[in-house]
């Protein structure tokens, strides 16, 4: 385990309120607890059970949600999700959140970004590399942002539109992207309970974020549904997640698309996507020379980790480190930043190689 940790690694596919900490959602629902808003022993089987089918999965984000809605909190998980990707090696997070709307808490989708985006501020354990913009603002946490010799994160954002929203919410969370896209917001994800909403809803909203430039990763295939699949390979995001439950033309589709795949492998297996690893769609894939990211999806909900996701995958499938590396290396070709990121990236993959000969 130790040599995944130490190796650096690209995390594409994370969802903020998925990767909290136990700890903390139990805290959290204890304080709750004691004002009686939530009753704290049913809070706490449901946050420490360890298997979760697919719908009981989206039962538990509605309870991270009370726990975890308010600006406050939001600052706080962000802070310390970035802390344990990085202290994990993670060189480059692409963590996606729903931006919310909760009047009670004179909560904005606005107001909730500013709070994630507090969060990156907050980080004190590494250094965050996000956008000049954030930090000019606040000069004091500028300085210790400049400091050198520390552990070095690259961190950016999308905004997940929930397939629980409307057309007008969706484009609600676009419009906020391209506001903030000088804070390093960098796309969009379509996410949420793959058993509710249809494609039609969020099309015109996704079609709009990407004529103004920002890149797209869906959710696919997560269950069978042949015609929301193949429209959205149709569609041409410029990755997808999951692609669990895809039948030989959807395979097809994509293997000539080359949109590259998430692949998430503890969360296929405990949502019971996929039946078991031996039959995971990793392997064909992989052997395809298909584009492919190893990714965590929740490590708080699937208590893994990005280190855990190779472990398994080189156990699995019987890859050396060299080819782990060279699996994690590739991400840099996929990753939502620039190229002056891309490039910054290598060199750090570089001068790893050269520690790994
Ligand atoms: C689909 C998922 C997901 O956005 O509140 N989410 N959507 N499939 C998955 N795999 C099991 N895991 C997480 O993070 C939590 C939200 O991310 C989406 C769900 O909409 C969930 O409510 P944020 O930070």
């Amino acid at each position: 385990m130790e040599c995944w940790e130490l190796m650096p690694k690209i995390e594409l596919h994370a969802h903020l309120n998925g990767s909290v900490r136990n700890s903390t959602l139990l805290e959290l629902a204890g304080e709750l607890g004691k004002r009686g808003t939530v009753v704290f022993p049913d809070v706490e089987n449901v946050i420490l059970k360890n298997d979760r089918s697919l719908r009981e999965v989206f039962k538990m984000f509605d309870l991270i949600h009370v726990v975890t809605t308010d600006h406050k909190t939001v600052t706080r998980i962000t802070k310390e999700v970035i802390e344990d990707f990085a202290s994990e090696n993670v060189v480059y997070l692409e963590l996606r959140t729903t931006p919310k709307r909760n009047d009670s808490k004179g909560m904005s989708k606005r107001s909730y970004m500013e709070a994630v985006l507090e969060g990156v501020r907050a980080v004190s354990m590494v250094e965050v590399d996000l956008s000049r913009e954030l930090f000019a603002e606040t000069p004091a946490v500028n300085e210790t942002y400049n400091m050198t010799g520390r552990k070095k994160i690259f961190v950016r954002f999308l905004l997940s539109i929930d397939r629980r929203e409307t057309t007008e919410a969706a484009m609600e969370t676009v419009n906020l992207a391209l506001e903030m896209r000088r804070f390093g917001i960098v796309g969009i994800d379509l996410s949420g309970n793959p058993f509710v909403g249809e494609w039609s809803t969020f099309l015109p909203a996704l079609e709009f974020a990407k004529l103004q430039g920002l890149s797209i990763t869906l959710h696919c295939g997560e269950v069978p549904n042949t015609e929301e699949i193949l429209a959205m390979l149709d569609f041409l995001p410029r990755r997808i997640g999951h692609a669990c439950c895809f039948e030989d033309e959807e395979w097809e589709k994509l293997k000539s698309s080359k949109i590259p795949v998430e692949i998430c492998l503890t969360s296929n297996i405990k949502t019971e996507s996929i039946s078991s690893l031996d039959v995971h769609h990793f392997a064909e894939l992989y052997k395809a020379n298909h584009p492919l990211i190893l990714c965590t999806d929740d490590v708080g909900v699937f208590s893994t980790s990005l280190s855990a996701e190779y472990a398994v995958a080189s156990s699995t499938f019987g890859l050396g480190k060299r080819e782990m590396f060279q699996l994690a290396r590739k991400a840099i070709n996929f990753v939502f930043a620039g190229d002056e990121v891309k490039q910054k990236l290598e060199e750090i993959f570089a001068s790893a190689a050269r520690e790994l000969d």
